[in-house]
């Protein structure tokens, strides 16, 4: 059975899970606004990513006989100055949730709780990926700033939500 603090704490995770998805979902929102099709496409994919680590971490609470309790969501921002932005805010977020991350692995660990910290090593391989994405998809489009060719980095990620 997992712990009261243990619980407290993944139930703040799962409330940051589903504020990011909020937060992505509303620059998807925006993206589509400014003509940004792929842009917007793959935002909203990110979203639905973003749900389901929230339940990844919901079904670990269930599992070990916890209590869910879901939080309040912060209404997010709805406007950008730019696409550039757009991905600045992106990699600050998910840098944000990787702090977010080792923070709980210490708190599992001081805890000596050994089957949080494994299901939470899932979400440090994955902020891995999300921050070397975020910044790739980032220096590409400060490469480009606000020129015509964003309309190609557009299409490139129109393409990629569209995988699997
Ligand atoms: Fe849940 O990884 Fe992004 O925030």
């Amino acid at each position: 059975m997992i712990s009261k603090a243990m619980q407290d704490a993944l139930n703040g995770q799962i409330q940051a899970e589903f504020e990011s998805a909020y937060v992505y979902l509303a620059m998807s929102a925006w993206c589509e606004q400014q003509n940004l099709p792929g842009h917007g496409a793959w935002m909203r994919k990110q979203a639905a990513e973003e749900l389901e680590h929230g339940m990844k971490i919901y079904s670990h609470i269930v599992d070990r006989g916890g209590a869910v309790a879901l939080k309040a969501i912060a209404q997010p921002p709805a406007k950008y100055k730019s696409a550039l932005e757009v991905w600045e805010k992106t990699l600050a977020h998910e840098k944000s949730i990787t702090a977010r991350i080792n923070a709980l692995c210490d708190k599992a660990t001081k805890a000596n709780d050994h089957a949080m910290l494994e299901m939470l090593q899932w979400f440090v391989r994955e902020q891995v990926e999300e921050e070397k994405t975020a910044s790739g998809i980032l220096e590409q489009a400060r490469m480009i700033g606000s020129g015509s060719a964003m309309f190609f980095l557009d299409r490139h990620l129109g393409k990629d939500a569209a995988k699997e």
